[in-house]
């Protein structure tokens, strides 16, 4: 994809450099596609006039990688290049008004492949690790969940049992419903390091139709036994992936409160939040919403009301770390914790901004892992340490990692079915239901 040349300088801000640092400018933004393990990933590179400077930013959206691509190289390159890496925050202003119509995904993730990158210079110029520049750690490390799929409870125990060994603490628990698409039920297959293909749209596996009964039945029978064998030496997770009426997603958190769950994940689409005001007056399980969120006006009033306990924004669907650092900000005064989304169609660079946020907000909850094979780990150097059920920043400045493009360049986007889309789920009536 080409993109207009710019001889000049794009409208720098009517400021001069500032500080001790000599002054340089945006030359190049650039945005890489590659897939190391099957799900397609989207990086910003942006480059500077100090030769080497370079930042990387996340702004994968697996379902519409090639349209954030276009709107990286034909909108926001030319509006970029030019300007002052240094003044962020001006960029990220300019940028998210240049469009008008805003607080969509597309644009969100472009947004924060720049952003993230901008971020990612400027503690490389500080010579500082991104949670330093943010004010400092309030924790050594980042606690993380890891997902224990299965066919039944008997392999979803054997799951705990491995991932506990391995050092986990906390683990989001899935189990396949008979003869159903059920959500989140990946194959059994893992290497020995304990590598999880977590491709979603590999996840529906259980080809079928799909029922909320009987699957809001299976829930509840999997807790009780789990709780029965493991006790509470283990904090559960489960995700609902707001798939169920919302009056049955109310009955199952009422119905799992006694089983202690660390939360209960998107029990409710967005498009139905103010459900979350009847949840919460009638029983206390944690609830943690807002993979899905995009705009403030989706995500301000959930934390301003205390109507969820965690936030879990996809932080490149909601413009990058700017933006991130304020939300957790806000939800800080509410009380409300972070556990930003970090599935495998987060980038490891996108992982590694969830990381450094997590290390400084004081209001950290949890932060959800995934465990990359050996090619994902080629790819990006500098990847997020994970062990002892904790992810751990390494001393680098900036985000601390990069992609090597000549590696990258060896694992193009596949052909996926539906062009890497979600397949359709339906009920048992051929009724299209959420994914
Ligand atoms: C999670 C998620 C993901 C999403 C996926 C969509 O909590 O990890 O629900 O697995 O389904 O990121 O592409
Ligand atoms: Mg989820």
């Amino acid at each position: 994809m080409t993109s207009p040349s710019l001889p000049e300088p794009a409208v720098p801000a009517p400021w001069g450099p500032a500080g001790t640092l000599p002054p340089i400018r945006i030359t190049d933004v650039r945005a890489i596609c590659t897939a190391p393990e099957g799900i397609r990933l989207v990086i910003v590179k942006v480059e500077t006039s100090d030769p080497g400077l370079h930042g990387v930013g996340c702004a994968t959206f697996t379902q519409r990688p090639m349209a954030v691509v276009t709107a990286v190289e034909t909108y926001l390159k030319p509006l970029l290049i030019g300007r002052n890496p240094d003044d962020i925050e001006d960029v990220w202003q300019a940028a998210f008004h240049s469009a008008y119509w805003r607080n969509g995904p597309i644009l969100n993730n472009a947004l924060s492949g720049v952003d993230m990158a901008l971020w990612d210079i400027k503690g490389r110029r500080a010579a500082m690790p991104l949670h330093q520049l943010l004010g400092g750690r309030s924790r050594r490390s980042a606690d993380v969940y890891v997902h224990a799929n299965g066919r039944d409870a008997a392999e979803v125990e054997d799951r705990i049992r491995a991932q506990m060994e391995r050092g986990f603490r906390h683990l989001r628990v899935q189990m396949a419903v008979p003869g159903q698409a059920s959500y989140g039920v990946g194959k059994p297959t893992e290497t020995a390091l304990g590598h999880q293909p977590t491709q979603s749209y590999r996840l529906a596996l259980d080809q079928g139709s799909w029922e909320p009964r009987p699957y809001v039945r299976s829930v509840l029978d999997l807790f009780e036994r789990l709780r029965g064998t493991f006790g509470d030496t283990v904090e559960m997770i489960h995700d609902v992936h707001e798939r169920v009426p919302a009056v049955m997603a109310i009955q199952l958190a009422k119905d799992l409160e006694r089983y202690r769950l660390f939360y209960l994940e998107d029990p409710f689409a967005p498009e139905d939040q103010e459900y979350l005001r009847m949840l919460r007056a009638q029983c206390a399980t944690p609830i943690a919403l807002g993979e899905l969120y995009v705009s403030p006006h989706e995500y301000v009033p959930p934390i301003r009301d205390r109507l969820i306990d965690f936030v879990r924004c996809h932080i490149s669907d909601i413009g990058g770390i700017t933006p991130a650092r304020k939300l957790a900000t806000l939800a800080e005064f509410f009380g409300v914790r972070t556990a930003w989304h970090g599935p495998g169609d987060t980038s490891p660079v996108g992982h590694a901004a969830n990381l450094h946020l997590g290390l400084h907000v004081p209001n950290f909850g949890i932060q959800e892992a995934t465990l990359w094979g050996e090619p994902t780990r080629a790819v990006f150097p500098g990847c997020p340490d994970i062990r002892d059920g904790a992810m751990w920043a390494n001393d680098a400045p900036g985000l601390g990692i990069d992609i090597d493009e000549a590696e990258a360049a060896k694992h193009p986007f596949p052909e996926h079915a539906l062009n890497g889309a979600w397949p359709e789920i339906r009920r048992r009536d051929g009724t299209i239901i959420r994914p």
